[in-house]
C-alpha cells in the first residue's frame, strides 16, 4: 500500500524508537519527567516563546489555546476552512462554550479588512469578539503557506482591535522548511502557538502549545481538565524531541516529492495547483469513485475540499512510491477517457 492519506500515518524510525527506549522518565503531572521538560524547553526555544506545554494531540493544544484566550459566550474568528472549525468535532462549543465566527479568505489567508469588519461593537446584544485563529500551513487550502508579511499585518490588526491571536501551526515547520524563514518569525505575531510532532515530523503522537508563562500556567490547568495530564510521558515525548531535532530540514524532501507528484499528474491530464509544501489537491469529477479506483491499485488518499482529493507526501514515501502513484493515476484517467 502507498499511503498518501496524511503525514500522520508515518511509523517511528529506528532512531526514534531507540530514543524512546532510552528516555529518562518521571511523573509529568508533578512536572518531574526530564524528557518532557527537555522537549518543552526545546520547542519553546524553536518557537521563540517563554514556555511550551506538551499534550497528546494538535486538537488538544488548539482547544487549550482557545480555552485560555476566550471565555464562554465570547466569539472566536477563524477561516471557514480551518481545522479548528472543520475537523475538531465541535470541541470549541463542547469544551469552552465559545461561539465561532467563520470568515472567507483566498488560500486560507484572511484579509485584515475582513477581520476588522467582523469584530463586534461593544453593545449588550453582541458577543464579545475575543480571539483570532490563524493556520499555517493551511490544511484545506492544500498546505498553503501564510506569507509572513500578511501574517504580521493581520496579527497587528487583530491586536489593535483587542483580539488575541492563536496560531494552529500543526505544519508550521513545513512553512519554515519551504521558505527558510524560522518558525519563530510567525510565532512572534501570535499569543499562543500549537505545533505537532505527529504530522510531517514523523512522531507517533504529541503536540505542544507555546506562549508566555502566565498563559501556559493556565493552559497546564486546562490540559489537566481536558484529560491530557500524562504520567511517564517521557516515553512518547522522546519521539517528539527526536522528531524536532532530526526531521525538520528533511521536510523539504516531502515538498520536492509533492511537486514531482503534481508534475506527473498534470502530465497525465489532471488539474492540480503547484503545492507550497507537502499537501496536494487534485481536482476530480467524482472524488469517492476516484479514491476507490486508487485504493483498488494500492494507493490511498483522502477527500479534499469539495471536488478535490488530497494526497500527502511524508517520511514513509520515497520517489518509487510517488512514481507508482503517478502510474496508477495515469491508468485511471486513461480508462475514464476511454469509457
Ligand atoms: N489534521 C489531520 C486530520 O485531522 C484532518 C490531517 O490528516 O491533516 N491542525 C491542523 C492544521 C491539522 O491538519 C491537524 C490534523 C490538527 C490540527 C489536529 O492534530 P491531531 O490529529 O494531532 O489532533
Amino acid at each position: 500500500m502507498i499511503d498518501l492519506r496524511s503525514d500522520t500515518v508515518t511509523r517511528p524510525t529506528e532512531g526514534m524508537r531507540r530514543a524512546m527506549l532510552e528516555a529518562p522518565v518521571g511523573d509529568d503531572v508533578f512536572g518531574e519527567d526530564p524528557t518532557v521538560n527537555r522537549l518543552e524547553e526545546y520547542v519553546a526555544g524553536l518557537l521563540g516563546k517563554e514556555v511550551a506545554l506538551y499534550a497528546p494531540s494538535g486538537t488538544m493544544t488548539n482547544q487549550i489555546g482557545l480555552h485560555v484566550s476566550a471565555k464562554r459566550g465570547e466569539e472566536v474568528l477563524l477561516h471557514e476552512g480551518s481545522h479548528i472549525f472543520v475537523y475538531e468535532a465541535g470541541a470549541p462549543a463542547m469544551l469552552s462554550g465559545v461561539q465561532l465566527r467563520t470568515l472567507f479568505g483566498e488560500n486560507g489567508v484572511l484579509d485584515p479588512e475582513t477581520v476588522r469588519a467582523a469584530v463586534r461593537p461593544e453593545d449588550v446584544h453582541f458577543p464579545r469578539s475575543r480571539l483570532l485563529c490563524l493556520e499555517n500551513t493551511h490544511n484545506t487550502a492544500g498546505g498553503k503557506i501564510f506569507p509572513l508579511e500578511d501574517f504580521a499585518t493581520i496579527a497587528q490588526t487583530a491586536k489593535v482591535l483587542g483580539l488575541k491571536v492563536h496560531l494552529d501551526g500543526a505544519r508550521l515547520f513545513n512553512a519554515q522548511a519551504a521558505t527558510g524563514i524560522p518558525a519563530s518569525e510567525w510565532c512572534a505575531h501570535a499569543d499562543t502557538v500549537s505545533v505537532c510532532s505527529s504530522k510531517g515530523l514523523g512522531a507517533p503522537v504529541g503536540s505542544l502549545l507555546a506562549g508566555d508563562e502566565e498563559t501556559i500556567r493556565e493552559a497546564r490547568r486546562a490540559r489537566k481538565a481536558f484529560g491530557g495530564g500524562m504520567r511517564q510521558a517521557g516515553i512518547i515525548a522522546a519521539a517528539s524531541l527526536y522528531a524536532f531535532e532530526h526531521h525538520i530540514d528533511r521536510l523539504a524532501e516531502d515538498h520536492a516529492r509533492a511537486r514531482k507528484l503534481v508534475a506527473g499528474l498534470r502530465e497525465a491530464g489532471y488539474e492540480a495547483k503547484e503545492p507550497d509544501t507537502n499537501l496536494v489537491l487534485v481536482a476530480v469529477e467524482d472524488p469517492p469513485e476516484f479514491l476507490r479506483a486508487l485504493a483498488r491499485e494500492g494507493v490511498l488518499a483522502t477527500p479534499g475540499k469539495p471536488g478535490f482529493v488530497r494526497l500527502c507526501t511524508h517520511l514513509d514515501v520515497g520517489d518509487k512510491e510517488i512514481e507508482t502513484a503517478i502510474d496508477v493515476a495515469t491508468r485511471i484517467i486513461a480508462t475514464t477517457v476511454e469509457s
